[in-house]
């Protein structure tokens, strides 16, 4: 078996969630579990593990729900991050720490940067005209206008993207612009902005992306980043005018704050400073020191300020290490249709939690199996009820519960001692610990929980035709023995190897067993997991089925009328 990378420092980040709203499913499946995963993951190889997230809550989405909501920003912020965080904690994603971009730390953080980069004279500054609202006197920067997208000819397009064919615009791209916060038709009028020339970055980001990580990244990231180095890069404002955001620091820029996505990503380095000050750790570690991997978990909306914006701010600053991988999920469309927050075509994860209680697990697992790894996948609800019956109930906790049934049945709830290990079946199953493991070390998280079930399967299959019951009948103990203690050793492994997709799961399995969770890299066919002698007892049912009439109330709910 090989080696299993350990004492490794890993920086793990996941995407901050706008605090404009609440998530769904595709947030979970393309950013937040992936991540939960590998972390997890990575933890159980004993390595050093810093998981960091936390809430965005600068950037006029958020002014604009404010606005939509009648409320002021900071009860909105405050709503939803706290929302948001709780949903988290509830599926379990094991951030080391959530922070906020609106804490002070970030504000510093944010503007120790900015100051590096103009003090090295990195920024252009530039007089140009731009949208302005006469009846709000405001400039209109990103959100704040809509209009014709240029590319596609959709109407809807917003000043910063176009949400139909994906291309990233700027406010005065639109064809008939038109302010969302007046409705009136703006003017042009001029002002002055601090940009980030990326055009300089090109020759950088060729050499380090295009060529050093062509085979390690995935086809889909590196696809975007060739194709957006391919059409040449432009400079790109970081700064704004508007009252919401970390203001430019710097006696000439009154009024003018960060580009959110200028300080969103810093956010990750102040959420690691937060978090090194209460567990008493160096920050520095985690993003200076050379031997660090940095993993930015997004998804593809988010490649290009990932791979190209942020790595050019911190090689600009030039302290800071670069990611080493971003493996970045496409998206997650909900039957048939892509998940749209406006239209209410959404899981949102708060209202599964009361519909599904308990059932974190489920919805992690169906998620995993269908994670849109290299292309747009769909979730239906048929599926997720029949991933759920058919393979957790079915394959994965049917097992465990005959494993236990025929413990209870022949042994009095005692691990059999053994006389002879069955060693074929001890190294197919030990097999999995370094088949999962290597593809996790891939991002290959759909292979690897597919293995997991295969796993169970394997179990399965082998007491079907090993047939311990006819034994028992026929008085053969020892060999009786010989299947029961290997099949107890499978869910004892199960029980470990599905720690990271399954964890409440993974636990509720190893307290039957009475084992307790040790490091993947200390499993070994040769030390083995379950003692001879060791007590089990019974539990509640790991999973439970989802009936029809459930699914149907979710589909009412998202008013799809299907007729089978
Ligand atoms: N808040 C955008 C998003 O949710 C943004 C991510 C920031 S990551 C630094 O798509
Ligand atoms: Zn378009």
């Amino acid at each position: 078996m090989k080696e299993m990378e350990k004492n490794q420092r890993f920086t793990i980040t996941s995407a901050l969630p706008y605090t404009n709203g609440p998530i769904h499913i595709g947030h979970l499946a393309g950013a937040y579990l992936p991540a939960d995963i590998y972390a997890r993951y990575k933890r159980l190889c004993e390595n050093d593990v810093a998981f960091i997230c936390g809430s965005d809550e600068h950037g006029v989405a958020i002014s604009i729900k404010a606005k939509q909501e009648g409320n002021s920003i900071k009860s909105v912020i405050d709503k939803y991050h706290n929302l948001i965080k709780e949903t988290f904690e509830s599926f379990g994603i094991s951030f080391d720490n959530y922070a906020r971009t609106s804490d002070s730390i970030h504000h510093e953080t944010s503007k120790d940067f900015f100051k590096k980069l103009d003090k090295k004279g990195l920024f252009e500054i530039k007089t140009t005209k731009q949208l302005y609202d006469e009846n709000e006197n405001q400039f209109l920067a990103d959100r704040y206008v809509v209009g014709e997208c240029p590319k596609c000819g959709h109407k809807h397009a917003y000043g910063d993207q176009c949400e139909n064919c994906g291309a990233s615009l700027s406010p005065n791209d639109l064809i008939n612009p038109k302010s969302r916060l007046s409705g009136s038709k703006p003017i042009l009028k001029e002002t002055k902005h601090w940009y980030l020339p990326l055009g300089n970055y090109e020759q950088f980001l060729t050499e380090w992306i295009l060529k050093g990580k062509k085979d390690l990244w995935k086809s889909n990231v590196y696809g975007q980043v060739k194709s957006w180095i391919g059409q040449g890069l432009e400079s790109r404002a970081i700064s704004r005018d508007l009252d919401w955001g970390i203001p430019i620091p710097r006696d000439d820029a009154k009024g003018k704050v960060m580009y959110v996505w200028f300080d969103a990503p810093i956010g990750y380095i102040s959420s690691t400073k937060e978090w090194a000050k209460r567990n008493n750790k160096n920050w520095e570690d985690y993003w200076k020191k050379p031997d660090t991997r940095l993993i930015h978990f997004i998804g593809k909306d988010n490649i290009v300020f990932h791979c190209i914006i942020f790595p050019s701010i911190l090689k600009a600053h030039g302290e800071f290490i670069l990611p080493d991988n971003v493996p970045a999920n496409e998206f997650l469309n909900l039957e048939g249709e892509k998940i749209s927050t406006s239209k209410n075509w959404a899981i949102w994860l708060h209202e599964y939690l009361q519909d599904f209680e308990n059932m974190q697990d489920s919805l992690r697992y169906t998620l995993t199996v269908n994670c849109p790894e290299n292309k747009d996948n769909d979730f239906t609800w048929k599926d997720f009820q029949s991933r759920n019956n058919n393979e957790l109930v079915a394959i994965l906790g049917n097992y465990i519960n005959r494993v236990f049934v025929l413990t209870e049945k022949y042994f009095d709830n005692v691990v059999p001692e053994y006389e002879k290990i069955d060693s074929d079946q001890l190294l197919k199953i030990y097999n999995y610990v370094s088949s999962i493991s290597n593809s996790l070390d891939k991002f290959k998280f759909r292979d690897s929980v597919n293995q997991l079930i295969d796993l169970a399967r394997t179990g399965n299959k082998y007491l079907a035709e090993k047939e311990p019951w006819k034994l028992y009948k026929e008085n053969n103990i020892s060999k009786v023995e010989q299947i029961l203690y290997i099949s107890l050793e499978t869910c004892a492994l199960l029980s470990i190897l599905s720690e990271p997709f399954i964890p409440n799961s993974a636990k509720k399995i190893r307290e039957i067993f009475n084992i307790k969770l040790i490091p993947w890299t200390k499993l070994s066919s040769e030390k083995k997991i379950i003692e001879p002698g060791n007590k089990i007892k019974k539990s509640n049912l790991i999973f439970r089925k989802i009936e029809d009439d459930e699914i149907q109330n979710q589909l009412n709910k998202l008013n799809l009328n299907i007729k089978n």
